[in-house]
């Protein structure tokens, strides 16, 4: 990455109108509301292309320094997916027992969720997150990231954007601890696993918790000062 300040002309720019600006928002908001998190997935696969244009658009994300500190691991063997299942379900079972406390267990009751898994074999993709909070830059050395969970955060919202758009369901999945994943998908212990996102199409029978259809009005989400 270059170490010194060049200008360069913006590249790209748009200039639409008020009236086609407002016309993109509004349509934009109505593609966003049709995306749902799904635990129910087709065996139908996905070209890695899909995948990997997807992750183009997640790299396009503002970093900390344009670190970019972030990496995915694509996991598409049965074998793989299986072992991330079992550990997964080892830690969910605990989770599920109590672990997590009576406040926790109440929140995702209108959720559904359970410790069982079986959505981690079934989606052709699993695609794990990582979040790096150092990197190397070009002769080796070891800088330190900024901004690391906000980073990762806003590419992983273009991730899953861009899948929707690419018409594929998505299930955001933290199976607590995850630490597993560094030795599973051969990664550093520098790199924190941050989430499983499974990707696929849906099943024909796929449902959603009612509950997850509830969305805060813009009056709750939104004050002007
Ligand atoms: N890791 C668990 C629990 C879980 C936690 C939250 I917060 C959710 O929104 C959903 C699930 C699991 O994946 O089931």
């Amino acid at each position: 990455m270059s170490k010194i300040y060049k200008p360069i002309p913006l590249p790209h720019r748009f200039d639409f109108s008020d009236q086609e600006t407002t016309r993109r928002a509004k349509a934009f908001y109505e593609f966003a509301k049709k995306r749902h998190t799904c635990r129910f997935f087709s065996a139908r696969d996905v070209p890695r292309e899909v995948i990997d244009n997807c992750l183009l658009a997640a790299g396009t994300a503002p970093s900390g320094a344009n670190h970019q500190p972030w990496h995915f691991v694509l996991v598409r063997s049965a074998r793989a997916k299986k072992i991330i299942r079992q550990a997964a379900e080892k830690e969910e079972r605990e989770f599920y027992a109590g672990k997590a406390g009576k406040e926790w267990l109440e929140a995702l009751a209108p959720l559904g969720t359970e410790w069982e898994k079986p959505f981690l074999e079934a989606a052709p993709w699993l695609i794990v997150i990582f979040a790096q909070r150092y990197g190397r830059d070009q002769e080796g050395h070891k800088i330190k990231h900024y901004y690391v969970p906000e980073s990762v955060g806003i590419a992983t919202g273009i991730l899953i954007t861009a899948l929707h758009n690419a018409g594929l369901s998505t299930l955001t999945h933290t199976p607590a601890p995850m630490n597993f994943l560094n030795e599973l998908c051969h990664r550093p212990r520098v790199e924190k696993p941050v989430m499983i996102l499974v990707t696929g199409h849906p099943a024909k029978d796929a449902t959603i918790p009612e509950a997850a259809t509830e969305k805060k009005s813009l009056g709750q989400i939104k004050s002007e000062i």
